[in-house]
């Protein structure tokens, strides 16, 4: 059986973008994958965080995995700094990263741009990320559009790796969805749907409420025609809205044109409101019951066994390779 591994940083509430981008898709994969699903608090600490909020984000990304779905019987879940193995094989794809290649992440430029303090860890994120997918003979990674690049590099890093010390890493394929790579912002479809956005208005959580996504549905920008058609390129903010729609109800774009002939923005974003309603509605209602109980400790502390387990395996495997210790 193939090997699946993915993260998400536990830096607010995840947004429908993380939802239809990420985590749908982790869903659907657990049957015929062997997945290993992670809450990447040691990436979220790459940029400043309320340690007491921290805490919250990381418990409350744990029950959105599994009201969402994830099913700790078939896949393991586990917190990334409950596997030290994580940082230290981090450190060890560091020393194989070039500064250049660091410098030249989309997301490093995105993060630090304007920014008086940024931290090296910033900078040194994507070895990080490898060492996440590497410790588990990761063959697919699923993720939204915004990781490819973090994924070549992880590529790249393996087969240096892997040629200059052991041919030790599987060298993992991205798999990014066809729709809903990329979720854009409710206010600004150029931008991506993005949980640190200041602006709650630019996205909906996966725990608003119904009233919360109709008064954010219809505050959404919209194009200047009043047609509901799909023009990614001249129409990106009803392009976006679209896609949301397409995914939450299943029908196709050329079955929702057609539902809103002549109808224009005012029904189409009502109705989408109340479709993405019924899509987070049941994953709210699970959270609910699970924030408060035991049962996700016991969750989690039976995913960090099993992630150690394995991850340490691999560990010694890098560090022997490296000629690190006294072992060959
Ligand atoms: P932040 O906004 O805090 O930087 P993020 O939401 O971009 O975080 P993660 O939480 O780590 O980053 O992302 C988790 C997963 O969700 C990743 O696979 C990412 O590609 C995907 N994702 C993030 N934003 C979107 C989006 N707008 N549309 C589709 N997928 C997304
Ligand atoms: N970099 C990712 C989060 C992330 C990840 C990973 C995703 C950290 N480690 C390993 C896939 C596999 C992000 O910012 N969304």
């Amino acid at each position: 059986m193939k090997t699946v591994f993915s993260g998400i940083q536990p830096s607010g509430t995840l947004t429908l973008g993380n939802y239809l981008g990420a985590m749908k898709h982790f869903v659907n994969m657990q049957d015929d994958y062997n997945c290993f699903f992670c809450i990447v608090d040691q990436h979220a600490i790459t940029v400043p965080q309320d340690k007491a909020q921290l805490r919250q984000n990381i418990k409350s990304l744990a029950a959105l995995y599994i009201a969402a779905g994830i099913d700790h019987e078939k896949s393991t879940l586990f917190i990334q700094s409950e596997v030290p193995a994580h940082a230290q094989l981090g450190w060890l794809m560091q020393c194989v990263s070039y500064i250049g290649e660091l410098e030249r992440m989309t997301q490093f430029k995105d993060k630090s741009e304007g920014k008086e303090a940024v931290s090296s860890a910033l900078l040194t994120y994507p070895p990080l990320m490898a060492a996440d997918i590497l410790l588990y003979k990761t063959d697919i990674v699923p993720v939204g559009e915004d990781q490819k690049q973090h994924l070549e590099l992880t590529r790249d890093l393996a087969e240096r790796f892997n040629k200059k010390y052991n041919d030790i890493f599987t060298i993992p394929e991205v798999q990014i969805p066809k729709v809903g790579a990329r979720i854009m912002s409710l206010n600004d479809p150029m931008k991506k749907m993005s949980k640190s956005n200041p602006n709650p208005k630019s996205y909906i959580s996966m725990l608003d409420d119904e009233k919360t996504i109709i008064k954010k549905m219809k505050s959404a920008v919209t194009d200047s025609d009043n047609s509901v058609h799909y023009d990614k390129e001249n129409k990106p903010a009803i392009a976006n809205l679209m896609s949301i729609y397409s995914l939450c109800s299943g029908k196709s774009y050329d079955e929702i044109t057609a539902l809103y002939e002549g109808k224009g923005y005012g029904q189409f974003k009502e109705d989408l409101a109340q479709i993405v309603a019924e899509t987070l509605n049941p994953i709210r209602e699970r959270y609910e019951e699970l924030i408060h109980s035991t049962e996700l400790d016991e969750i989690l502390d039976r995913g960090a066994e099993k992630a150690n387990h394995v991850a340490t395996k691999m560990l010694t495997k890098a560090e022997r390779a490296m000629g690190l210790g006294r072992k060959k």
